[in-house]
């Protein structure tokens, strides 16, 4: 398992290499660069991959579209830490951007790797007809955007120290974490050209995904260290973030979690033989420590 995490990480990584050696100069390459290399563990990566080998999706293409959630993956993770959110001094075990280059070049260099997802999804050297494409860039738009991730940050961001329902912080982390999942589990239907419907259903189960990866990321905030984490724990408690381990505790949020994941599990039975990386992909997440 972790050698195929490790082989997909090194695969995007690789792409996103050569893909910039293509860019104009800028004053914002460096940092950009910082913010996505080596670039942490690449588990939405891995999600589309074990996804979209399900529906027998060109695996270079996979990784093209893996770069493009890369990419706005780490944009979240650098404005997720500037002083006016999260407030992190540590990612990925070293200095977060603004600490390393300033708050205005953070904020920059976090917006250009924004576009370049976009300019990923559509550079004609992906392979897809332009129809799908189009399918592509609007679906990773809405799930980034105001009813997206970003939403979903403002969400965690207000619900700070207040109590709020258990309802309204599933509903916050299914927008926060999970949108970006759901474009990975839509994605390959898309390229498929299965039915709404079950690109609907893919979509959904993506965003249990990522709630499900969402409580884990709390559970090593609450008991993970520095050294393993790569990032400074025990945060969510000190800045009063609504989790579901504030509400629930620690060990009824571990037996909530492993629920999920039976149930999650449970959606993808009918694909047999075909569910096994992405369920294996499921336990990794659980007994992760960073
Ligand atoms: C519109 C995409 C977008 C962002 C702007 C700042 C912001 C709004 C959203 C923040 C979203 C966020 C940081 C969610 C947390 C998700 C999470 C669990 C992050 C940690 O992900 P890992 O463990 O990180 O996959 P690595 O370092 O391994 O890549």
């Amino acid at each position: 398992m972790q050698k195929s995490v490790s082989k997909i990480a090194k695969d995007v990584n690789f792409f996103l290499k050569k893909y910039l050696k293509t860019q104009k100069k800028s004053n914002l390459l460096l940092p950009m660069k910082y913010g996505i290399f080596p670039g942490g563990k690449k588990i939405r990566s891995k999600i589309l991959i074990d996804i979209g080998k399900m529906f027998k999706i060109n695996y270079n293409t996979l990784i093209r579209i893996s770069a493009a959630v890369e990419c706005i993956h780490a944009y979240s993770l650098i404005h997720d830490d500037l002083p006016c959110m999260d407030d992190d001094l540590v990612r990925r075990g070293k200095p977060s951007m603004h600490i390393k280059y300033g708050e205005s070049t953070a904020l920059l260099a976090g917006n250009s790797l924004l576009t370049l997802a976009f300019e990923v999804l559509s550079d004609k050297q992906l392979k897809l007809n332009e129809k799908i494409k189009i399918k592509l860039i609007k679906k990773l738009s809405q799930c980034s955007g105001h009813a997206g991730v970003a939403g979903g940050q403002f969400l965690d961001l207000d619900f700070e120290k207040k109590n709020i329902s258990i309802k309204k912080v599933i509903n916050m982390q299914l927008k926060k974490t999970g949108q970006l999942f759901s474009f990975c589990c839509m994605a390959p239907l898309i390229i498929a050209k299965k039915n709404e419907k079950l690109i609907k259903k893919f979509q959904f189960i993506g965003s249990e995904i990522g709630f499900l990866f969402q409580i884990t990321d709390d559970l090593i905030d609450a008991k993970g260290s520095l050294e393993s984490a790569g990032k400074k724990t025990k945060k969510d408690k000190k800045k009063g973030k609504a989790t579901l381990i504030r509400l629930l505790g620690y060990k009824n949020t571990i037996k909530y979690a492993e629920k999920l994941k039976f149930n999650i599990k449970k959606k993808f039975k009918n694909f047999g033989y075909e569910s096994n990386n992405i369920n294996q992909t499921l336990e990794y997440f659980l007994n992760r420590n960073k």
